[in-house]
């Protein structure tokens, strides 16, 4: 199969993914980052149709950027220590976003909230059948998950893009993990680690009652 131009390969997002595991159980934010801006390109690489959505997730790793490139970068090190510091400093406010806009918890939570649909859709994708409609398993997954926390004009732009998404093959292909069956046996294998991340990092919240930062 004919490499890339870009060199995208989605592998490098699942092993980012799982390189944000550590023994302890705690996610490390470069590699989260990491796969972040690979998933962003992906995203990219299906039209400018996804502009709004990706240039959104970007504003979000930027921020996270430069937290992890400020003088407090090692605050940052891990989703972990990021609570810690940020609620230990009244860097997050639990009521009202004006109050600190870009705390690195609050926007953690949005990519995390993506998190859980990206790995539905991919789930999806991996156990669908081979005519299986990759918009109506895009709007499933997403009606399951983020689009909860979307008002009604965004939900309406997602679904209306979602339209625009190549069959399910083109899709695994894209993915340049080679033929569509190799593709589904790769998410078979690397989901798992997004899956444990996404776990991990709803606990964390859900300890700290978070999960709702506005
Ligand atoms: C393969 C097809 C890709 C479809 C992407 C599905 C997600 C649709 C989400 C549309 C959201 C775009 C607009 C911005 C919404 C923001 O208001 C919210 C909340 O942030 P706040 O306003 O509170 O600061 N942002 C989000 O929910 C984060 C969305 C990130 C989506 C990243 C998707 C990555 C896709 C990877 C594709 C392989």
């Amino acid at each position: 199969m004919a490499e890339r131009q870009d060199g995208f390969c989605l592998r490098e997002v699942l092993a980012a993914f799982r390189a944000c595991l550590t023994a302890e159980q705690t996610v490390l934010m470069d590699p989260y980052l990491r796969g972040w801006n690979g998933l962003i390109r992906f995203l990219n690489s299906l039209g400018t149709i996804f502009s709004f959505v990706s240039k959104d997730a970007v504003t979000k790793i930027q921020i996270m950027e430069k937290y992890r490139s400020s003088d407090q970068r090692e605050r940052y090190e891990t989703l972990q220590t990021m609570v810690e510091y940020e609620l230990a400093s009244g860097l997050v406010s639990l009521k009202n976003r004006g109050e600190c806009p870009e705390s690195g918890c609050r926007t953690i939570l949005r990519l995390h909230r993506a998190l859980h649909w990206l790995q539905m859709f991919l789930e999806g994708l991996r156990t669908s059948q081979e005519d299986s409609k990759t918009s109506v398993i895009c709007t499933d997954s997403y009606n399951a998950s983020l689009a909860n926390y979307h008002p009604w004009v965004i939900r309406k732009a997602a679904t209306l893009a979602f339209c625009a998404l190549p069959t399910r093959n083109a899709f695994l292909e894209n993915m340049n993990l080679g033929t569509p069956e190799e593709a589904v046996d790769m998410l078979g294998e690397a989901l798992p680690y997004v899956c444990k991340v996404y776990e991990i990092t709803e606990e964390l919240y859900a300890k700290h009652k978070m999960l709702d930062l506005p």
